[in-house]
């Protein structure tokens, strides 16, 4: 997976640079050694990092790759609950990364399964996603899926070795790890992790290949000497949560480029995209990738449905979740996406109009499962009652607004209470205090009652 390691194109001192900190692939290499080196000996069925944004996590991943042993990124700011969730759902063990140390040696891999409910060969990555309800599932990734998308993206993207890829999204999900790390690792561009994904830094950084959530390109395009700025990059790329039609144009307005937007899931990578050389319009996620195939699961005569997918970027399973996992196919093997989409019949570009549940939530570009911020409230000893809901926000695409039936407590000390179990940014925004939770005979919350028309939150 790793070809810039391999020496195929050469070393260079500016390989890799993390929030300020640069190496070449040559001590990236030796550090990741060191990591496999330590693996190798004690062969645990998956490790867990604490990824941070720094070449300590890059050295960690690359390591876990080198040793056959799957690495587990723990988001930093996880509450003690969340972290503890992962760690012991996964049975991964802990590690420190120092990168000052190296070894030379070759490292033996291990070829222990992880048990993920479908094929599992030589799992590369689980990484922990929210579904509606519950604790967060691992997603077991596998080398061939990891390798199988980047190189579509690549071909799609027309990326390479002579380009230089700027981002500073986190590292423990898909966009900022998968494509963000592994892609410049195995396409050879140079890259630039700017720590946090700013539009001083993105504007400072001087590459040609610029990855980023919504967020960060309505930041952008708020900016217009950040935009400015972008104007010599080559591809400006955008995913992880939809992008809205004003930004694309202000983008274009101010920087020249026409935004490349991709559509994907921890389950499936990036599985359609807009093309570097095709049309481009704002909306539009584009055509599958080469390998994969899509439908439409409507109703009779509709035009709209749930996506569906296969192809070899697919997930290996939950790890220790058959029975999720077969649920998230169709009876006939496609992958359910959970999204609802439509495909134009003329040139095959996909639009996403929205989600089947809305108890999945995408704010800032991070899932968001409401069933899991809900539990968080209800072990607070004073709230009975809590539905979560994600409300249209022009910053983060949505906004996590916490409905609680409670006594004696203030909205603040529940936003804490959350922060404190769960990572930052599953923090509701805003806590509304109602007298009780709309529901149907059935007993189930009826959470769109809580919500206008507009899905802003009832006054
Ligand atoms: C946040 N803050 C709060 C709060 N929530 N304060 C009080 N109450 C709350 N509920 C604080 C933050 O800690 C921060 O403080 C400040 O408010 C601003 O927070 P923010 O508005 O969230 O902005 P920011 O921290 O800058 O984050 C925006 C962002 C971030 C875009 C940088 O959301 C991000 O990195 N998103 C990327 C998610 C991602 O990579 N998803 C990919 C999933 S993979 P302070 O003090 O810190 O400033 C995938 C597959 C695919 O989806 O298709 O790619
Ligand atoms: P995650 O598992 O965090 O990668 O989240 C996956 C979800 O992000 C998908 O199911 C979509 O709802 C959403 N998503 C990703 N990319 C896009 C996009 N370009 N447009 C709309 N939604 C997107």
């Amino acid at each position: 997976m790793l070809t810039a390691l391999t020496g195929a194109y050469g070393d260079r001192a500016d390989a890799v640079t993390v929030a300020g900190r640069t190496a070449s692939y040559e001590e990236i290499l030796g550090a990741a050694r060191a990591v496999a080196a330590d693996l190798s000996g004690t062969h645990p069925p998956a490790f867990a990092v604490t990824a941070t944004a720094s070449l300590e996590t890059v050295a960690a991943v690359v390591g876990g790759l080198l040793a056959g042993v799957p690495c587990v990124p723990l988001p930093p700011d996880a509450g003690p609950a969340e972290r503890g969730h992962i760690l012991r759902d996964s049975g991964a063990r802990l590690i420190e990364v120092d990168f000052a140390r190296r070894s030379t040696a070759t490292p033996t891999r291990a070829s222990a399964p992880t048990s993920a409910g479908r094929g599992s060969d030589d799992p590369a990555l689980i990484l922990y996603t929210s579904g509606t309800t519950g604790a967060p599932k691992g997603v077991v990734l596998s080398s061939a899926a990891i390798t199988a998308d980047l190189d579509a993206l690549a071909e799609a993207w027309q990326w390479s070795a002579a380009d230089t890829l700027v981002h500073g999204l986190p590292l423990f999900h898909v966009h900022g790890l998968v494509l963000g790390v592994l892609g410049a690792l195995r396409t050879g561009s140079r890259l630039v992790h700017t720590g946090r994904p700013t539009p001083e830094a993105y504007a400072a950084a001087g590459g040609s290949l610029y990855f980023g959530v919504p967020t960060v390109w309505s930041r952008i395009a708020a900016d217009p000497q950040a935009a400015a700025a972008l104007s010599g990059a080559r591809l400006l790329v955008s995913g992880s949560a939809a992008l809205p039609a004003p930004v694309f144009r202000d983008l274009e307005r101010l920087s020249g480029h026409r935004i490349v937007e991709r559509y994907g899931m921890t389950e499936t990578l990036i599985t359609v995209s807009g093309r570097a050389a095709g049309r481009l319009s704002p909306g539009t996620v584009g055509t599958p990738l080469p390998g994969i195939s899509t439908r439409i699961a409507a109703e009779d005569g509709a035009e709209i449905g749930e996506l569906q997918l296969t192809g070899p970027t697919l997930f290996s399973g939950y790890l220790g979740r058959p029975d999720a996992t077969a649920a998230a196919y169709t009876e006939d093997g496609w992958f359910r996406t959970g999204d609802i989409a439509a495909v134009d019949d003329r040139d095959g570009v996909h639009r996403i109009v929205g989600r089947a549940s809305t108890d999945m939530i995408k704010s800032g570009g991070y899932r968001i499962g409401a069933g899991e911020i809900e539990n968080a409230l209800l072990d607070h000893p004073r709230v009975s009652e809590a539905a979560v809901v994600g409300v249209p926000d022009p910053d983060l695409g949505q906004r996590i607004v916490a409905f609680v039936v409670a006594q004696q407590v203030t909205g603040t000390e529940l936003t804490d209470f959350v922060a404190a179990h769960l990572s930052v940014h599953k923090r509701p925004r805003e806590v509304r205090f109602v007298t009780a939770i709309p529901r149907n005979a059935m007993g189930k919350p009826q959470k769109r009652l809580l919500l206008s028309e507009d899905g802003k939150p009832r006054p």
